[in-house]
């Protein structure tokens, strides 16, 4: 225990980091034993994020913190609270145990009108000892904090020459309720507060969804469904929401217990690494089927006999069907956004809705920006991110739950509800290709080569031929974006070349990987009437056109993609 001394608190010289550089989603992400074996590593890092707050919007303020429970989690935790006290940070609004998922933390931030919340994933990418941690910045409107301030949180982390930390407090992350600190020249005590990491969550659903609806679906005994939580952070929630409120059987909600390794599973919910649960959906009798990643702000959907809806289908179908959720009908639909790479399907809804649609970079914080000027009221992005302005980040269980509410009130198959959209708006066939661990150099110089080959004005009108399918370019260039509402621009933000009939092929390097870089090929591409074919089939000439043009495999000396997504 405590005796009533007051806590030192230290300053302590460090050296810089050159390599702090936060990722698409606003953090950093390094494998585990990097942080480890770094002397400071997060010390320094964690420090950055303090000192590009402002100090008088320091002083006495209530941060979050919450984390998908990996490896290194509760680590990282003890650190950060005692880094907090030492930066004038007056109270920390901590998750039981130091779990709480991304789309919680972005809730509570705003509930509790926090300067913003600290995350401690890595998303999708493996954890354990072997595997990645990550830590990301949220700021006071809930959602990952914008290029400004992560430029600062860069520039800070390669001058950095100290940080200041209270090392002899300790904090208990196990008992919930507020725990104080007296601080030596503080005249405040510190304040933690450890809380319920689904309360306030689940209260904000109750409020967007039709729980009496859901209730009368998910208890009868005919509709079956199965999450898959991956051993990440969003068993808790699927159990204390879907089942225990909803009523759907327990054995409707696996691998609900959080894992430090997530069982060894890679918590990326696509067809590969959710292959149990497409595996189950395939052969058992589930109506609907959902998987999350670690920190639960992805999710993917399936029918009936693993029918995949694309998260480009889905934020479409959600969009076309919006009023099945109540939240909406309060609010009204102010706008709809899609990342650049993501299929245009949702671009066919806006449009027979008169509704506007947004083109954003990719990675969340964009879509934050609309939101906050009240432009925007449902989003998505291809890699299994979907969401509405209730918070500032993706949110997967929100997105199984605005599916459930359209099941609810349509009574229709997921396969008939996408069937049906296609009839009605056309079908944008869609896929990703990702090249993981590529060499760093022959990346940079493959994007470079495509990047003088497809600007050059010669390229404009040429055309490809595979088979009998031929395409002309229409345009091509590097994606840029002016932020609507404060102008700000982002340049480099993918190669794009877009073809006559709409048709698109998209080059990105992935700010979010680990280790070397990833390289990703989008295709998507629209048929207003044949609606029935396989996508990769469909889709074969346009990838034999990518990979022709940006001659990929022999620059990088690969023969395929990683995944096929
Ligand atoms: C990836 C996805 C992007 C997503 C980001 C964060 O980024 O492509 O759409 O916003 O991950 O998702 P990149 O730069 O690797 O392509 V998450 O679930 O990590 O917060
Ligand atoms: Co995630």
């Amino acid at each position: 225990m405590m005796d009533d001394s007051p806590l030192q608190v230290l300053t302590v010289p460090t050296a810089p980091y050159p390599d702090q550089r936060p990722t698409t989603a606003g953090g950093l992400r390094r494998k585990v034993y990097v942080f480890q074996s770094r002397r400071n590593y997060l010390h320094n890092f964690i420090q950055s994020v303090f000192s590009s707050i402002d100090l008088r919007d320091r002083q006495g303020s209530t941060v979050v913190v919450g984390g998908d429970g990996r490896f290194f989690n509760r680590t990282a935790i003890e650190v950060i609270v005692q880094m907090a006290a030492a930066n004038g940070v007056g109270r920390l609004i901590i998750g039981h145990q130091g779990i709480m998922s991304t789309p919680a933390v972005s809730c509570v931030i705003r509930k509790h009108k926090a300067i913003g919340g600290i995350i401690l994933t890595a998303s999708h990418n493996p954890g354990g000892p072997d595997g990645d941690f990550g830590i990301k910045f949220n700021t006071a409107n809930g959602g990952p904090a914008q290029e400004a301030f992560t430029n600062k949180m860069f520039q800070i982390s390669r001058s950095l020459e100290e940080f200041a930390i209270c090392p002899g407090l300790r904090v208990d992350l196990s008992t919930l309720g507020g725990q104080q600190f007296d601080l030596e020249n503080k005249f405040k005590p510190f304040t933690v507060e450890m809380v319920d990491s689904v309360e306030s969550y689940a209260n904000l659903m109750r409020n967007i969804f039709d729980f009496a609806a859901l209730k009368e679906l998910l208890s009868g005994q005919s509709y079956k469904i199965r999450l898959d939580a991956m051993h990440g952070v969003l068993g808790p929630y699927v159990r204390r929401i879907i089942c225990e409120e909803l009523g759907s059987p327990a054995n409707s909600a696996v691998n609900c217990v959080p894992m430090e390794d997530f069982g060894g599973l890679h918590p990326d919910p696509n067809l590969i690494y959710a292959a149990d649960l497409v595996e189950a959906m395939r052969e058992g009798p589930y109506d609907f089927g959902a998987a999350f990643d670690a920190d639960g702000d992805r999710n993917m959907i399936l029918g009936k006999h693993g029918f995949l809806v694309t998260p480009s289908d889905s934020v479409a179908v959600i969009a076309a069907n919006i009023f099945c959720i109540p939240y909406f009908q309060q609010t009204g639909v102010r706008g709809f956004a899609r990342s650049m790479p993501t299929s245009a399907a949702l671009d066919k809804v806006a449009k027979a809705t008169k509704i506007e649609l947004y083109e954003t970079p990719t990675g969340w914080k964009f879509f934050g920006s609309l939101m906050d000027a009240g432009r925007l009221s449902l989003c998505g992005e291809e890699s299994f991110g979907t969401g509405g302005d209730h918070i500032r980040e993706n949110d997967g269980l929100w997105a199984v739950l605005a599916w459930l509410s359209i099941l609810a009130t349509r009574r229709q198959s997921v396969e008939d509800i996408m069937k049906d959209h296609w009839l009605k708006y056309g079908r944008n066939y869609y896929t990703r290709y990702d090249y993981e661990d590529v060499d760093l150099d022959a990346a940079f110089e493959m994007m470079e080569y495509l990047e003088n080959t497809i600007v050059d004005k010669s390229f404009a009108g040429q055309r490809f031929a595979v088979g009998d399918k031929i395409y002309q370019v229409e345009k091509a260039d590097n994606f840029e974006y002016t932020d609507p509402v404060d102008s700000t621009i982002s340049r480099n933000q993918g190669l794009r070349i877009i073809f006559t009939d709409g048709s698109r092929i998209i080059y990105r390097l992935s700010g979010t990987g680990s280790v070397g870089a990833t390289v990703r090929i989008y295709i998507d591409s629209y048929e207003k009437d044949d609606i029935s074919q396989d996508t990769q089939v469909m889709l074969a000439p346009l990838a034999t056109i990518a990979l022709k043009i940006s001659q990929l495999h022999a620059r990088t000396g690969r023969t395929g993609p990683s995944v096929i997504t």
